[in-house]
């Protein structure tokens, strides 16, 4: 595995990209709905019909067609937290949804899908009692065809059969067991509530038969100009006109083809916290030049690279600051709430924040254009989380000792992950934020058995991202220098590490300092040339406790716990990056670590700052963009955001 990618490599090997080779596992496209010119889309958010369904009987009794008795339940949302008894909250089992939309009669004759952000962790979909589609995975979006079996010019029935059963060769990695009074029960290997149901936007939509599938572009900078290297996959063969526009909607670059090249005199690069974007405008034309499709998108202008150690926006190093995250929030759990990713994006914003990792699923779509418009890197995390048994802070403890990747079920689990990985590539590969793939947390990344599974794996990502970003995998305590099996996969090394936190806290925290500083010259051994980032490192925080002298939990330990980080980071040349744990408290399932959730928020679940938020701020303010930045590039040096 190579240390150092960079776009050259990128440009060589775009024909072998997502557009060109990819779509195989896929059964439509992934691009998010939007209404233009020669396309519609229909939210049908609101209030549908709901119903738990812990017998299995919904299909025999044929709920798809009516759902006997059925609550009334808000779309997007998780339908954990709305109700007040434990057994629905912590429900494990099928479940259903239902609504009812008029289909009007112009758009037969092109092609109309229902189209859900996500919905899982299994979907069945039925219209007017038909099954239509089913989707496997709960965190990327897929569509139900419904072209040719909708009602047009009259009404439709639709309905979704769910379940949230977790096994060990699906992601989020888990099991499911059964209580004794015959309840099903999730016990996730994870550390995050698992919340279901239909968790973000849903939407009707129409295009034309002959239309835009996907795209992709890779840009590169010469000077004060720049080329975007496009490719533009169509269901048909007529012409394909492609056009950029400034944010003022002035035309700076056009061409014609599925695939081409739009140079951009005085180009204007997406930075950090200055994200510049460009309209982006695809065609499909007729014969006679009349339009047949129109997708619009919004992309930036950027490189990343990974060389000497180095993390290169734009040729210059860049250092990370920032959190690992969650979609979680009061009453809608994983809902999305885009007031709710507002304010995370002023917190991040006021903290000083340009980076974070969205642990440990691909989020909503509309996340990631958030990352775009405030210039705020991402690293894109699959939902390959849970593999590894008995993980202290989770409820999965087995008493198998085959590692994990040894085991029977790795071989359904790699075929899944695979398909989450090219969901989550095709969909993401356009977003300028979006710099690294995260392709596991906290794998099991010690054994021989690891190796081939991660190799397969990181080639697959590799041939499907066009701009053949940075891969990695958070990696978890027990993987160190000397034990770490997978880490010549990572072109950048990422740490989760809790020294004086589970190992080692409170006035032992002295002897977690100097172990964290021995792993840390460990790997500058064993991987110099490599940039070493973060991912997760924080201590539990009960907001507004707090005792003189500290002790854990309270708000003086989590700031003294993050100083004590922050001076080796400073110490070691090979620290490009920190992402704390966690932007703010979040929910758990049930234990005895956890109060109410996890408490590593640097903000409570109710998005208000803990004192550690100040100090961070003033750190994070003070710190050089290219802090740390050395002879990688001169251009960027004493820049600030
Ligand atoms: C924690 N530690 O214990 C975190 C988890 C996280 O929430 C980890 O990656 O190693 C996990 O999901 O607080």
């Amino acid at each position: 595995m190579a240390s150092s990618i960079c776009i050259l490599d990128a440009l060589k090997h775009f024909r072998l990209s997502a557009v060109n080779e990819g779509g195989k596992m896929l059964n439509s496209s992934l691009l998010m709905p939007e209404n233009t010119a020669a396309r519609r889309a229909v939210s049908l958010n609101g209030l549908w019909g709901f119903r738990l369904d812990p017998e299995g009987k919904g299909e025999s009794e044929a709920w798809q067609r009516k759902i006997p008795k059925a609550d009334t339940i808000p779309v997007p949302a998780s339908f954990n937290d709305f109700y007040t008894d434990k057994e629905s909250r912590d429900y494990c089992g099928d479940f259903w949804y239902e609504t009812d939309f008029h289909l009007p009669r112009e758009w037969q004759g092109r092609k109309v899908t229902v189209r859900f952000g996500s919905a899982g962790q299994t979907s069945v979909v039925y219209l007017n009692g038909r099954e239509i589609t089913r989707h496997e995975g709960a965190f990327l979006p897929f569509e139900a065809d419904i072209t040719d079996c909708a009602l047009y010019g009259a009404d439709n029935h639709l309905a979704l059969r769910l379940n949230n059963e977790l096994c060990e060769s699906r992601m989020p990695v888990g099991s499911t067991i059964t209580l004794p009074d015959g309840r099903k029960f999730a016990k996730p290997g994870f550390d995050f509530f698992n919340y279901a149901g239909i968790q973000r936007n849903v939407y009707l939509t129409a295009r034309p038969l002959e239309h835009i599938y996907d795209y992709e572009t890779v840009s590169s900078i010469e000077g004060e100009d720049a080329e975007i290297q496009y490719r533009v996959k169509t269901m048909g063969d007529s012409e394909v006109s492609v056009s950029l526009f400034d944010p003022e909607g002035i035309l700076v670059a056009e061409s014609r083809g599925k695939e081409g090249v739009l140079r951009v005199r005085n180009a204007r690069l997406w930075e950090v916290g200055n994200a510049f974007l460009y309209q982006i405008v695809i065609r499909i034309l007729d014969k006679q030049c009349q339009l047949l499709d129109e997708y619009k998108d919004w992309i930036g202008i950027r490189t990343i690279e990974v060389k000497e150690g180095k993390i290169l926006l734009n040729g210059s190093p860049v250092y990370l600051r920032g959190f690992g995250r969650h979609e979680d929030a009061d009453i809608i759990g994983r809902g999305l709430s885009l007031a709710v990713q507002k304010r995370d994006f002023e917190l991040m914003k006021w903290i000083g924040a340009n980076c974070f990792r969205t642990s440990h699923y691909p989020y909503a779509e509309e996340i990631y254009r958030l990352a775009d418009a405030y210039g705020i890197l991402v690293i894109d995390e699959a939902p390959a989380v849970g593999c590894f048994p008995n993980l202290m802070g989770t409820s999965v403890k087995d008493n198998d000792e085959t590692p994990f990747f040894g085991r029977a079920a790795a071989e359904d689990l790699k075929a899944h992950h695979l398909q989450v990985l090219e969901e989550m590539i095709t969909r993401d590969k356009n977003h300028p934020s979006v710099f690294c793939w995260s392709l596991l947390n906290e794998p099991d990344s010690i054994h021989k058995e690891s190796v081939p599974y991660f190799r397969e794996v990181f080639e697959f990502a590799r041939k499907l991202d066009p701009q053949k970003r940075p891969e990695t995998f958070a990696m978890l305590a027990n993987s160190l220098p000397e034990s770490s099996t997978c880490d010549d996969f990572c072109d950048i090394i990422c740490l989760n590490r809790y020294y004086g936190w589970y190992l080692l806290g409170g006035s032992e925290i002295i002897i977690a300092e100097k172990m964290l500083k021995e792993e840390l010259k460990g790997w500058e051994k064993k991987a110099p040339g490599k940039p070493l980032v973060f991912t997760e490192y924080g201590a539990d925080t009960a907001s507004q406790v707090d005792k003189l002298p500290s002790v854990m939990w309270s708000e003086s330990y989590q700031e003294e716990f993050l100083q004590m980080y922050h001076d080796a980071f400073d110490e070691s040349p090979n620290v490009v990056g920190e992402l704390i744990w966690n932007l703010c408290d979040f929910q758990t399932g049930e234990g005895i670590t956890r109060m109410d959730g996890n408490k590593k928020g640097i903000f409570t679940r109710q998005r208000q700052p803990k004192r550690a938020a100040f100090t961070l701020r003033e750190r994070w303010k003070s710190l050089p963009l290219d802090y740390k930045g050395g002879k990688a590039h001169d251009a960027g040096a004493g820049r600030t955001e």
